[in-house]
């Protein structure tokens, strides 16, 4: 089941959410059998920053009936440490390489885009403008005009694809997207974490993340991400990675048959590194038996 998707030709339709996989701790746990089993169909990095963060205060994570929380806080390297550290073996992967990046202002956000341009090893770069973790982060995904004008600005800075990540977080997710498509994305993606709160265990009027909030996902969200990514679908012509809650093929091809071009799995690899291996193949399975009741 290979799949083109801005331009690129891939093996089959399911990667990583940015930040769910790290394939460089993998390599090092696994060797090159990972190279040889890689689940995904291309690679999606974790966010990187102008500057290297640290990431919020712990706790940083909070498990849900249905979900986790999450308020990691974008600890990475910073551009640099990517470009020296990271990239060299990122680029080892048998698939496509997606960075993502955010910055905190159109600038920061430009000067990303600009240097991730010049690395041939880098096939597409993914905007983050919905992380629900970062006070100071450009917090624009659920604004679309701000959007447009920060996306018309980082547009001209690179000739590769660009895929803009959408927020959950917003009372009209079609207009924001509809707002990218006019800027110039090549692509999107949804739906990034909805920002939720966890009550400490046993602290009165505490919280239990450093950060006091964070971000669902899950199998809490996979109804909300089925609606949003439905709804992209509709009011643009761009192509759809859609995400949130996938557990299974049938999830897959629920948000395939949503829209979507890609379907990318996040949570449910921290439970297991391949389950998307997993998911691929019953995806297959789900569309050979097209047509039959599944059980
Ligand atoms: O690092 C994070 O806390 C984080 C990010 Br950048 C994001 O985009 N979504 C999320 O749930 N967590």
């Amino acid at each position: 089941m290979t799949v083109s998707f801005c331009g690129l030709e891939l093996r089959h339709p399911i990667v990583n959410g940015s930040g769910t996989f790290d394939a460089i701790a993998a390599r090092r746990v696994f060797g090159d059998a990972l190279l040889e089993r890689f689940p995904f169909a291309a690679f999606v990095s974790k966010t990187i920053t102008p500057a290297p963060r640290d990431g919020n205060p712990p706790p940083r994570l909070y498990e849900t009936p249905a979900g986790l929380i999450n308020s990691i806080g974008l600890p990475n390297k910073g551009l640099r440490g990517y470009l020296e550290q990271d990239l060299p073996e990122l680029a080892q992967l048998p698939v496509p390489l997606i960075t993502n990046v955010m910055g905190s202002d159109a600038a920061e956000l430009c000067a990303l885009v600009e240097a991730l341009d010049d690395r041939a090893e880098i096939d597409a770069i993914e905007l983050n403008v919905s992380c629900p973790n970062v006070r100071t982060g450009l917090d624009i995904g659920a604004d679309p005009v701000g959007l447009g004008a920060v996306l018309r600005e980082a547009r001209p800075r690179t000739a590769k694809p660009l895929i803009v990540k959408l927020t959950p977080n917003t009372a009209d997710v079609g207009l924001v997207a509809q707002a990218a498509e006019a800027a110039g994305a090549d692509a999107l993606s949804l739906i990034n974490t909805l920002r939720a709160y966890a009550p400490h265990p046993r602290r009165a009027r505490a919280a239990w993340l450093g950060n006091g909030t964070g971000g669902l996902s899950g199998p809490a969200v996979r109804a909300v991400a089925l609606a949003q990514v439905r709804e992209v679908a509709r009011r643009v012509s761009l192509p759809v990675v859609g995400m949130g809650g996938v557990q299974t093929g049938a999830h897959a091809a629920h948000l395939l048959e949503a829209g979507a071009t890609l379907v990318a799995v996040g949570t449910e690899s921290f439970r297991d590194p391949l389950a998307a291996t997993r998911i691929s193949r019953e995806l297959d399975d789900f569309f050979a038996k097209s047509g039959e009741i599944v059980e």
